[in-house]
């Protein structure tokens, strides 16, 4: 059977392609969504794709990968900044953990030069628009074969 990969996406990214187009683009969230079913399809795996505004639905939903999924890619959005609690959830998965910002948040706002998140991830791509999504899911891709 083939490995999945949950793909998690943080509050208010299902706003995506709906407002802030100078920072986020235009594609929707069904968009980015599509894009990784698509990018994980072609790597051999099966994408799981969900998103959330409540903390603790993504730590459920991680706590939940531990005993079916091979990977996660996540954007945690805003959480990536405050959230310990994913932090600890994430630190409690042996699998590889991609982490995924659409923007480059090294080039914006002091509060979000710094991802808790960063500190468990395996990568972090910011920057590279939803594109993002199908690099994470590459090298999640390779790293589930031992690469
Ligand atoms: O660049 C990213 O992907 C972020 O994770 C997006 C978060 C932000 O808090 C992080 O600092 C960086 C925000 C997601 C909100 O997405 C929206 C999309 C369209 C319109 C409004 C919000």
């Amino acid at each position: 059977m083939a490995a999945v990969v949950y793909v998690l996406n943080g509050p208010n990214l299902n706003l995506l392609g709906k407002r802030q187009p100078e920072i986020y683009g235009t594609q929707t969230l069904a968009d980015v969504e599509e894009l990784c079913r698509s990018t994980a399809a072609r790597l051999g795996m099966t994408a799981d794709c969900r998103q959330s505004n409540a903390e603790h639905e993504l730590i459920d939903w991680i706590q939940e990968a531990r005993e079916t999924a091979a990977a996660i890619v996540i954007n945690p959005a805003a959480y990536s900044h405050t959230s310990v609690a994913i932090l600890d959830a994430l630190n409690a998965c042996e699998f590889p953990v991609i982490e995924v910002h659409i923007s480059n948040i090294h080039k914006r706002e002091e509060f979000r030069h710094h991802s808790y998140v960063s500190s468990r991830a395996d990568a972090v791509i910011a920057g590279c628009g939803v594109q993002g999504y199908e690099l994470a899911l590459t090298h999640a891709a390779s790293l589930v074969r031992g690469g």
